[in-house]
């Protein structure tokens, strides 16, 4: 089994990239309280994405972060 953390900045694409490579894919989008970020982007995820896919008979797991600095305290428990 293979664990991925895929992390990066605010709207950097980690939740297009995890729901496009994984055929199983667990979403937590909500839409954006905050008018700056609602400029960038309509929804945001909150907690983290997760997917999973087979490759070559091995089981990868791929977690994605929130992008915002408010929910740093997630890459610790991600990580
Ligand atoms: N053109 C293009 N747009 C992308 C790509 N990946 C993500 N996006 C767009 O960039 C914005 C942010 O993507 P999102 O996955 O929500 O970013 P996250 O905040 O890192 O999860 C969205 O409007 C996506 O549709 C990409 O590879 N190409
Ligand atoms: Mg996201």
């Amino acid at each position: 089994m293979v664990k991925i953390l895929v992390t990066g900045h605010f709207s950097a694409g980690k939740t297009e990239f995890i729901k496009n490579i994984t055929g199983d894919t667990l979403l937590t989008e909500v839409s954006l309280s905050s008018q700056e970020e609602k400029s960038v982007k309509e929804k945001t995820t909150v907690a983290m994405d997760y997917g999973k896919l087979e490759i070559k008979g091995k089981k990868v797991h791929l977690f994605g972060t929130p992008g915002q600095e408010r929910f740093d305290f997630m890459l610790d428990i991600l990580q």
